[in-house]
């Protein structure tokens, strides 16, 4: 395939309702959107970095320079076979996860487009629809909480995913298990503990929970190993999972028993893949996160998440947990039996609307110029 044209839209998307993390309240999304063009066909793909450094170290601005001067040059270069290529030409390039993941989604989008298949069957894909779980930010109150529990275990979502941090922890598992004696539920700290808080860790261990994702440091693998040796909840990795690599080397440590997959964080779909064979190789369970994306990187957790060993429902939520207008048609609507059904048309499966798209662009650039 060769690569004519590619596009770059920095958009800001307001969210529904804010989404609070330990590292950070947001009320709306920016992140960059790729449209890449070859033989008569556009692939999209999302990078759904972040404006500030706090997730992860790439922001809009990282994302947009490294793109514009070092990937987009190298995919515009050369004739491309397959978008399992990319890593080895992006490798070069060290580190910048979220930018190439962007762009190999796109390649991906086109790749199945040209075989006139969805990017769910060309990765490999079994399933056709993924069970779906809610991610739920911190919340002004335990009662606001509750309530958004309830609402959304009434909708038919099939795990809920709390968010806690200092202060915003043990109490409220307990009042969540309280009131919900048996949802499957499971909290999530993004690194905001220490090994010094062991002892209120362990303290979880009493509540049930599915797992503990990223209690520690966002790059460590060795003081999980040593946590998990003292809790009998299973920890899953999200930020120190970066690479297959670094997959491999937590397994070999015991630093989890899940893993949370997102193709933005390791670098692209590729690299998604190879970490769902390894942990598949080793019985270790894995789902599909979430970076609150548009309908286009959501198109591509759906696809991603229809492989086998994706057995615990992921952060793929229905658009309109997120988005009162996305920016793809149709939305990913939740079935009544808490699945979203996985696109079989062609490449993505949603068609991206223009003037939505456009609506919402801060900026955008066409390379060549
Ligand atoms: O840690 O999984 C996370 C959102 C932004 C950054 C990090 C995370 C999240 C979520 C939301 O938990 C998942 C989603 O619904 O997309
Ligand atoms: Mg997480």
């Amino acid at each position: 395939m060769q690569v004519e044209r590619v596009e770059q839209f920095h958009i800001q998307m307001p969210l529904k309702s804010h989404f609070e993390t330990s590292f950070s309240r947001v009320t709306a999304l920016d992140k960059i959107i790729i449209a890449i063009y070859a033989e008569g066909l556009v692939g999209w793909g999302e990078s759904p970095v972040d404006s500030d450094p706090y997730y992860s170290y790439e922001t809009i601005e990282t994302c947009w320079h490294i793109q514009r001067d070092f990937l987009i040059p190298l995919l515009l270069k050369h004739n491309l076979s397959s978008a399992a290529d990319l890593p080895a030409r992006f490798a070069r390039v060290r580190g910048h996860p979220m930018a190439k993941a962007g762009l190999e989604a796109a390649i991906w989008d086109l790749e199945a487009q040209q075989a006139g298949v969805s990017v769910a069957t060309l990765l490999g894909g079994t399933r056709s629809a993924i069970e779906s779980g809610v991610s739920i930010g911190v919340q002004d109150s335990v009662g606001e909480l509750l309530d958004r529990i309830a609402a959304y275990l009434t909708e038919g979502y099939r795990r809920i995913k709390i968010k806690i941090k200092p202060g915003w922890d043990v109490e409220i598992v307990r009042a969540v298990r309280e009131r919900f004696p048996a949802v499957p539920l499971m909290v999530d700290a993004n690194s905001a503990y220490t090994l010094d808080d062991a002892s209120m860790l362990r303290a979880l261990d009493g509540y049930d929970l599915l797992m503990i994702e990223q209690p520690l440091a966002y790059d460590d693998i060795i003081e999980h190993a040593e946590l998990q040796r003292q809790l009998q909840t299973r920890l899953c990795l999200d930020e120190s999972i970066y690479s297959v690599g670094r997959a491999r080397e937590a397994l070999a440590m015991g630093s989890c028993q899940i893993i949370n997959i997102k193709p933005a964080r390791v670098g692209g779909m590729t690299q998604a893949l190879a970490i769902h064979d390894l942990c598949q190789a080793a019985e270790v369970p894995v789902w599909c996160g979430g970076m609150l994306e548009s309908g286009i990187g959501r198109a591509h957790n759906v696809a991603v998440a229809s492989l086998p060993n994706f057995t615990l429902p992921g952060d793929i939520s229905a658009s309109d947990r997120y988005w009162h207008e996305d920016i793809t048609e149709p939305p990913f609507v939740l079935n009544p039996d808490g699945t979203l059904t996985v696109p079989t048309g062609p490449g993505i499966g949603v068609a991206v609307q223009r003037d939505r798209l456009e609506k919402v662009t801060l900026r955008r650039a066409t390379y060549p110029s």
